[in-house]
């Protein structure tokens, strides 16, 4: 493992990140032969997968989709022991990446970095770690990731709580012991109905704060045997180009047909097939219509409404637990194993906080309009200041001094959501305006960023360049492209962490580039063979 004390040095390339997109991009730079070096807050890599560590997380991506293409050795030596893996085994996953190409020498871990500013005279990024240690690079990559800067409710009273709260994103590696504890959990998106299901089954008492209800797809998770391990990596050549075609990074494309070729009862038939696949094809792999025509989301809409309703026999909580007033798939659509069932299972108390807001913490519990609600521990299931929080929350400063923060707060901008113009040699990936932000099953993207990213550095040294920054003009013409696409669906119309609504204050625009991932990465590709004409080299 590299040491902060030699964090005076000077590299190639700097990377901020040692999780998905950040290991990766190592690996790439050495192959370019790159002197390279990751910062990393937490004490091991993983990103996502090393902080969020709360009971229940897995993965809502099919496992042998949710992993690195470029080592044949890897793919033939990692057994995925079902379809959708928990936490603990992607965690393992990584670190035995970072063994295996012997990554770790190159990472500083627990060092957070604080600022990046680029010194125009010398065409250097210097970068400043939290205990004030400085490193100097030609070329900066933030992977800093889409969802790793959790938010927290501000709540009156929040101090004076005398129980435990945790964060899901900020989890402690000891085990929590929650036998006959009363536990609140504020949120039920994506995390807050993961860690609901696998808790309350051992809690004395929950309480859920529920703000909006998700649409759900019940999960299908078989354990894998070695003939279905056998049968999948069958497919790999074949996957390897094939998740980069699609829309939104799996193993699978959205049905080439129109919801109105086809008759109510065939449209029911093929909803229920693909219902009954378990996994989020449902969501991004049926009609595209979906997404994009108000009547064909209603139908889709009603017909999950429909079987969240069947689960519960309690017609007051059926209600509150169905989603009426947005549109299915327009917020993150989450994969759930009998979530619903535990609300009926004599220790769940759900609290509709449209009905009864929380009013403030108190001493030894949470209060409501409707009174106090005693407990000992408090989940935040809150979520992220998605994609943009990373770098914002940054002193991240480009040419004459300009603070991204600021230069953000008029609007973002982004070319191909990879790079910012007025910060020469600066890469992100995870970030605004691709579809890594949300519209991805993330290793996919964050594998085809980190290839472009290479080989656009790759192209200033082989050009004997120093910088590459796009132009004005190229970020506006993505955002005006970026614009254009988003408001042909029904997504921005929702409020969720994909339109920035979760975070006061927030630029409110769709976070994630909604064009497919085949086409963005068509789109990656062009600008590379036409050798980055939008752009400064220098
Ligand atoms: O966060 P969220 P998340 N008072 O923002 C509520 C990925 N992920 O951590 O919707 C009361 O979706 C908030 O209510 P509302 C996935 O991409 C992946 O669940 O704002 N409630 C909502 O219910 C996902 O989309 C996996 O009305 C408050 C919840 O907290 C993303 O992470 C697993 C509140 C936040 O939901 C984020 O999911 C899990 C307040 N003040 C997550 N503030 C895998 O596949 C917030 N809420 C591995």
């Amino acid at each position: 493992m590299a040491t902060a004390a030699s964090t005076q040095e000077h590299f190639d390339t700097i990377v901020v990140g040692a999780g998905i997109s950040g290991l990766y991009q190592l690996y790439k730079l050495r192959e370019l032969g790159l002197k390279a070096r990751i910062y990393e807050a937490g004490s091991n890599v993983g990103g996502v997968w090393y902080w969020n560590r709360y009971p229940g997380a897995r993965c809502d991506s099919v496992g042998y989709t949710y992993q690195y293409w470029f080592s044949d050795e890897l793919l033939s030596e990692w057994n995925w022991s079902e379809r959708f893996p928990a936490q603990p085994e992607t965690e393992r996953y990584l670190n035995r990446v970072a063994d295996k190409f012997d990554l770790r020498k190159d990472i500083v871990f627990n060092t957070r970095i604080e600022g990046a500013h680029f010194d125009e005279a010398n065409g250097v990024w210097t970068v400043t770690t939290a205990d004030g240690a400085k490193a100097t690079a030609q070329f900066l990559v933030m992977a800093t990731g889409g969802l790793s800067v959790p938010t927290n409710p501000t709540f009156p009273g929040q101090e004076g709580f005398k129980g435990t709260v945790f964060h899901t994103a900020r989890w402690p590696k000891e085990p929590i012991n929650f036998k006959g504890k009363r536990v609140g959990v504020i949120g039920t998106g994506a995390t807050g109905i993961q860690v609901i299901q696998t808790i309350a089954p051992s809690v004395g008492h929950m309480t859920v704060f529920q703000r909006t209800p998700s649409y759900t797809i019940p999960i299908r998770n078989p354990k894998y045997t070695d003939q279905d391990r056998a049968a999948i990596r069958e497919r790999y050549p074949e996957l390897k180009h094939f998740v980069h075609e699609t829309f939104s990074g799996f193993d699978f494309n959205p049905d080439p047909r129109s919801f109105y070729d086809l008759s109510p009862e065939e449209r029911e038939r093929f909803l229920q097939a693909l219902w009954e696949d378990g996994s989020l094809k449902f969501w991004v792999g049926g009609f595209l219509e979906a997404l994009t025509d108000k009547a064909a989301n209603d139908e889709i809409s009603e017909f999950v409404r429909k079987r969240i309703r069947a689960r519960l026999k309690n017609p007051e909580l059926a209600k509150k637990l169905t989603p009426t007033d947005y549109a299915f798939g327009t917020r993150r659509v989450p994969l759930e194993n009998r979530y619903y069932e535990i609300y009926e299972q004599g220790n769940v108390d759900l609290v509709d906080l449209l009905e009864t807001p929380i009013i403030r913490f108190v001493e030894n519990g949470i209060e409501t309009s409707a009174g106090v609600i005693e407990l000992d521990i408090i989940v935040n299931a809150t979520g992220f200041d998605a994609a943009t929080g990373a770098l914002t929350r940054l002193d991240l400063r480009g040419r004459e001094g300009r603070l991204l923060r600021d230069v953000w707060s008029k609007g973002i901008h982004t070319w191909l959501g990879m790079t910012v113009h007025g910060f020469p040699n600066m890469f992100m990936t995870m970030a605004p305006m691709s579809p890594a932000a949300a519209f991805c099953n993330v290793p996919t993207c964050s594998q085809q960023q980190v290839d472009w990213i290479t080989d656009c550095i790759k192209y200033v040294r082989d050009q004997g360049k120093q910088s590459i920054e796009p132009t004005a003009d190229a970020d506006d013409g993505w955002v005006r492209h970026h614009n254009e696409v988003a408001n042909q669906t029904l997504v921005p119309k929702t409020r969720s962490w994909y339109t920035g609504a979760n975070v006061e204050g927030k630029q409110q625009s769709l976070i994630a580039y909604i064009g497919g991932v085949g086409t963005y990465r068509n789109l990656c590709n062009n600008a590379k063979e036409g050798q980055y004409k939008d752009c400064v080299l220098a």
